[in-house]
């Protein structure tokens, strides 16, 4: 394990301006270029995090997640039917959990790493909507590396919304957006370039 020595708050910019989105029944808030000189920060992360492929239980069936993830929090989760342990929190994601809450307003026990390591790795469609996280939770996400676009789509079946997450931006979910929405990446032929995204969460209760 390499450890970093990478200070992020000295990468944060000085009066980063949020764009509010407001969806039917939900909202995001999205920071453009919160960090900057993020590669650095990027193999850090690469390197010092515990990435594994997880699973995912569908109709009766484990598959390998296609990606690999990781996972801190002060207090266990339950994802996608796995049960994740609580972990202590690395330096380094403790500090971009801290400029997180200062962005956002929000604290956050917890965060789930996603690392797609080429266009083939994706999500699908999916709600951030386990009962620990509470009625409408906020999840802030921190993307490092190469944009893909994060599809949203309306339970009712004809809103839908896409917005494209840059290197170092941060987008916040709040309101009631996982009651009526899914959010997802999908696949892509063109994407060769890596993509790690930091979604942080507060997980009310076991
Ligand atoms: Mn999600």
């Amino acid at each position: 394990m390499i450890v970093s020595n990478q200070n992020p708050e000295t990468h944060l910019l000085e009066a980063a301006a949020i764009e509010t989105i407001e969806l039917p029944d939900g909202r995001l808030r999205y920071i453009d270029s919160l960090l900057t000189e993020t590669d650095a920060l990027s193999h850090a992360l690469q390197n010092s995090l515990d990435w594994y492929q997880g699973d995912v239980y569908l109709f009766g069936r484990h598959y390998h997640t296609p990606r690999l993830q990781c996972w801190y929090g002060d207090k266990a989760y339950t994802y996608s039917k796995v049960r994740l342990e609580p972990t202590p929190w690395p330096p380094l994601l403790k500090q971009l959990k801290t400029i997180v809450e200062d962005v956002s307003g929000c604290p956050f026990n917890s965060v789930l790493g996603n690392w797609y390591q080429h266009g083939q790795h994706n999500m699908g469609m999916h709600a951030d909507n386990e009962p620990e996280l509470g009625s409408n939770p906020v999840v802030a996400m921190l993307t490092f590396g190469t944009a893909r676009p994060l599809q949203f789509r309306h339970r009712n079946g004809v809103d839908r919304f896409t917005i494209t997450p840059t290197d170092g931006s941060l987008l916040i979910m709040e309101g009631p957006i996982q009651h009526y929405w899914r959010h997802g990446i999908n696949k892509s032929n063109k994407v060769t370039e890596q993509r790690i995204s930091l979604t942080f969460r507060q997980i009310l209760s076991e």
